[in-house]
């Protein structure tokens, strides 16, 4: 009888998987075990995925990952699975905040009951951009966080936050942006010694130049609890249709603002872009809504009735 280990898959790079076993007095002695996955899982188009819980056996000498427990969640983009909180970085400047992506993690975030939570970096290089972007998340009803890792302004809040939300249950966070936003660095700036490794913006490709290329959780021990925190790769363009499964029935669910005014509006079938007599048009009007997280949503919609789930290959929605 082989001894079957639990664990938790912490980062995956071509094909091949570092696990961390949930008791560490296994045979194998190690707290990571590097390990590939059974052949039939790709026959099943299944991606095992850091986040993943998984069941390990050892076969002739060297560690299978045999069964992946029920997700409660995944992302494609970042690909993380189980997640409790996605940390959408936002520089204030440099480079310049893309907002229409960041509105399309939160969005995915969303669909999926991850709790999107804001960071707002760099502030200490744009303060006037800063505060315009925490008003805009702060009237949409979410956690903001504005913050600069070189001056350490609001730190320590987000840190304190961290530990609040673990203490509550266990903490699965992936901090997810484009590259440059800062990411590695403010998980540096957290957990110290997690050693994650940052760059320099390079002027000519606009990116990080230790930029993170794979996502990868890192457990961090709490007062005696453990919770995990992803780094993951930035990227320049999110294409939300090709990512994610949202209908446009579903869209207006996933922009936390709306969902009061939802069923209110003069027509049933109000897809709240431009009708008459439409609650969340209203609520903009009356300013309660950012205008400019309105048009985000109305370029999403656009972009799925564009490319709609059913018109999709089944290979990608996986
Ligand atoms: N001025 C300023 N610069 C910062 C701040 N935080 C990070 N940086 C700089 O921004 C650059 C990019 O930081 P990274 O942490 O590598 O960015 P990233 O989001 O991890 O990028 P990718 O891994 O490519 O996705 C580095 O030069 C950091 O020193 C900040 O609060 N203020
Ligand atoms: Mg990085
Ligand atoms: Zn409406």
């Amino acid at each position: 009888m082989t001894e079957e280990i639990r664990g938790i898959i912490l980062k995956g790079v071509g094909g091949l998987y570092g696990v961390r076993p949930d008791r560490i007095q296994n045979t194998s002695g190690q707290d990571l075990i590097l390990c590939s996955a059974r052949g039939s899982f790709r026959h099943e188009s299944i991606t095992p995925l850091p986040g993943d819980e998984v069941l390990l056996q050892q076969t002739e000498g060297s560690y299978v990952i045999q069964h992946i427990l029920p997700r409660r969640n995944s992302l494609i983009r970042p690909a993380i699975a189980n997640l409790s909180h996605l940390f959408v970085v936002i520089p204030a400047a440099n480079p310049k905040p893309d907002l229409l992506m960041a509105d399309k993690l939160i969005s995915a975030a969303e669909d999926k009951e991850i709790n999107p939570v804001i960071i707002i970096n760099k502030i200490d290089t744009d303060s006037e951009s800063a505060a315009e972007i925490t008003a805009t998340y702060k009237i949409g009803g979410f956690t903001v966080f504005p913050l600069s890792c070189t001056t350490g302004e609001g730190v320590d809040s987000l840190h304190q936050y961290i530990a609040d939300e673990s203490s509550k249950r266990r903490l699965t966070a992936a901090f997810a942006g484009v590259s440059g936003a800062g990411k590695s660095t403010l998980m540096g700036v957290l957990f110290p010694n997690l050693q994650l490794k940052t760059g320099e913006i390079s002027r000519k490709i606009k990116r990080g130049r230790h930029t993170t290329r794979h996502a990868e959780l890192y457990p961090v021990e709490w007062e005696g609890t453990c919770c995990y925190i992803a780094d993951t790769p930035g990227f320049s363009m999110l294409d939300f249709a090709r990512y994610h499964s949202i209908t446009p029935e579903d869209l207006p669910y996933t922009f936390r603002e709306f969902i009061p005014c939802i069923g209110t509006c003069r027509y049933t079938k109000c897809m709240h872009t431009r009708e008459e007599g439409c609650a969340v048009l209203k609520k903009i009007a009356a300013g309660g809504l950012s205008p400019l997280r309105h048009a985000h949503y109305c370029s999403i919609l656009e972009e799925i009735r564009k490319n709609p789930p059913w018109k999709r290959e089944q290979s990608e929605r996986k």
